[in-house]
């Protein structure tokens, strides 16, 4: 390619190339990127300025301008981390450190829980991986980051068109030092559904070889089968197993009697004894009041000297700042935390258009009463806005309240918390109070997962499952007995295997494979996406979302060493065929591209 360039270039060409031509010309060293991806990249960005986002935005807020810079980071290697004890003396010898340390040890959400919960999942690989190194090596006595799983998975191939796989590996090389943490949401994975079991399993053997290290492991119900399943992938897959209660209720309410503190105690021992490394309160929607928490944690502690406990928790009620704060000062220096707040500060407003203070402007006490999850709020409001229904979010959000009680008074968690949410839905949309759907239980047509979940399609919640309503909404169609996984044939993998490459052109990796056996559908859309429109992941976060404004230009590192320089110069007028010409400079030449216009 720099020979390309020499013999393209007009001094030389002119035959005026001397000895100093290749000094006076450094951009005989821009290297022409791979014409695919770059042209890719142009159709990408012209269908962003003619049609708009590809990813809807659920409100109209604009893009931060500039990209924050990340704060900077000392040469050579991180200093060494909990991830080297781990990798010493395994998970066991790993829980053993957790327990012996004396103070608190912090995990950082940053990467997963918090944007899923505060701007509906949407950073992007590079916003993260830009930061992570500082993340190495100022947070370094981190107990752990929280990288992956939960909603990242899906969201990364479904709304940024980028491989989740590939987010863990980056990652993973950017941060050495610290264990890595996902969520697993048991027998469902990464997803909204019971998997066979052979998924689940072959699921944590390659997250644990892409670099994942411990998996905080739920269950929407709690239901111990599917626990215990998700328990078991991720231990047999080589991981620190964090099996998690997941809280609902209030345990320090005496009049709150079914999730009360015998039944998490209850639940705990089973898992202790199924051999979890750490347990977790995963208090998910931010109940867990001080009062719940001290008694909680005190019976938790009495009952497993010996097991290290990890309380995970949301501030959505706005009572969580003060303890996190000095849960900080005890071991990471707040210097560090202040610049790391500052790139995040910065970051956020690039996703201004998805960021929940849109909304919710403060803390809201309204999560006692409607217990919805810290990552399901914001998405639950996206919903709403996209069905027309967001000027009635306090409506959708006491919906979900009466929704939770028609059916049974659940543990509200992904994909639980799915259930009520499109319960609560369907009754503002249809004007239903509580009673009505009662009442007229046989004849109404509700949504497939609340019919799904009656049949019994993600487990059996405690206390079983709400009667009469169950029989009379699903009359004789067919229940699912015990743990669902038990039901489904295994995956043939190889089959599944054999098909992606017929499709794809090419054997499928392992991860892939998996992608696919997950998201049968958004793999799919992601394969074609990304093969029409290139690796948009090199796009900055705002030229991503909003596409480039007339006349500005930027540059996009494809690789290291392989940039595009880019002005976006023109939108054509509408032509007969309903198309506009999009026309750019790409690295000094002109280009133009076709865009059928859709608005
Ligand atoms: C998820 O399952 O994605 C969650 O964040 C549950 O809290
Ligand atoms: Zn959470």
């Amino acid at each position: 390619p720099f020979l390309q360039n020499v013999l393209a270039h007009p001094q030389f060409l002119a035959g005026a190339a001397d000895t100093q031509f290749i000094d006076e010309n450094p951009e005989l060293f821009h290297l022409r990127p791979g014409q695919n991806r770059a042209q890719k990249l142009l159709h990408y960005l012209g269908h962003v300025m003619v049609n708009g986002p590809s990813t809807p935005l659920p409100v109209k807020a604009k893009a931060a301008l500039v990209e924050p810079n990340p704060p900077a980071v000392p040469m050579g290697d991180p200093p060494e981390g909990l991830r080297a004890v781990l990798q010493r003396e395994g998970p066991g010898g790993f829980a053993r450190a957790l327990r012996r340390h004396r103070g608190l040890l912090l995990t950082d959400t940053t990467f997963r829980d918090a944007h899923q919960s505060l701007l509906a999942t949407r950073v992007r690989t590079r916003d993260l991986a830009r930061v992570a190194p500082f993340v190495a090596h100022a947070l370094s006595p981190l107990c752990s980051m929280e990288t992956w799983g939960g909603a990242t998975f899906d969201v990364a191939m479904r709304f940024l068109h980028e491989c989740p796989w590939e987010r863990l590996r980056e990652l993973r090389r950017l941060v050495p030092n610290i264990p890595f943490q996902m969520l697993l949401r048991g027998a469902n994975a990464v997803g909204y559904t019971n998997y066979p079991d052979n998924v689940v399993h072959r699921f944590c053997e390659v997250a644990v070889a892409n670099g994942m290290d411990i998996f905080r492991v739920f269950d929407a119900l709690n239901y111990m089968p599917n626990l215990l399943l998700g328990v078991e992938a991720a231990g047999n897959a080589g991981a620190v197993v964090e099996a998690a209660l997941s809280y609902t209720g209030d345990v320090a309410n005496p009049s709150r009697t079914k999730y009360s503190l015998q039944y998490y105690l209850g639940l705990a021992r089973e898992l202790v004894t199924a051999g979890t490394h750490v347990l977790c309160i995963k208090d998910m929607a931010g109940l867990l009041t001080p009062a719940a928490a001290r008694l909680l944690v005190g019976a938790l502690r009495e009952q497993h000297p010996e097991v290290p406990l990890h309380v995970h928790t949301h501030d959505t009620a706005g009572a969580g700042v003060a303890s996190i704060m000095g849960a900080v000062v005890a071991c990471i220096s707040l210097e560090r935390v202040f610049e790391y707040s500052e790139y995040w500060e910065a970051a956020r407003g690039l996703y201004a258009a998805f960021d929940c203070t849109a909304t919710m402007k403060s803390g809201n006490a309204d999560v006692y009463e409607n217990e919805i999850p810290g990552g399901q709020y914001t998405n639950l409001h996206f919903q709403a806005h996209a069905m027309g229904l967001g000027h009635k979010f306090k409506e959708v959000k006491k919906a979900y309240a009466e929704a939770n009680k028609l059916l049974g008074d659940l543990i509200k968690v992904t994909p639980s918390s799915k259930v009520v949410g499109d319960l609560a839905q369907f009754m503002v949309q249809n004007r239903l109070s509580r009673e009505e759907v009662e009442a007229r239980a046989d004849e109404l047509s509700f949504p497939v997962s609340v019919v799904e979940f009656l049949q019994g399609h993600i487990g059996v919640p405690p206390g079983g499952f709400p009667e009469p309503f169950r029989s009379r909404v699903l009359k004789d169609l067919p229940r699912v007995e015990g743990r669902p996984g038990a039901s489904l044939p295994p995956l043939d993998f190889e089959a599944l295997g054999r098909e992606l490459g017929a499709r794809h052109g090419a054997p499928p990796s392992p991860e892939e494979l998996l992608s696919a056996a997950l998201y049968p559908k958004v793999y799919d859309e992601f394969r074609t996406f990304t093969s029409t429109f290139g690796p948009v992941a090199c796009l900055g976060t705002r030229l991503f979302l909003e596409g480039p404004t007339i006349a500005e230009e930027f540059e996009v590192e494809l690789e290291r060493g392989k940039t595009l320089h880019i002005k976006a110069l023109a939108l054509g007028d509408l032509n007969a065929a309903g198309q506009r010409e999009v026309f750019f400079e790409l690295n000094g030449q002109l280009r133009s591209i076709l865009v059928r216009d859709t608005q």
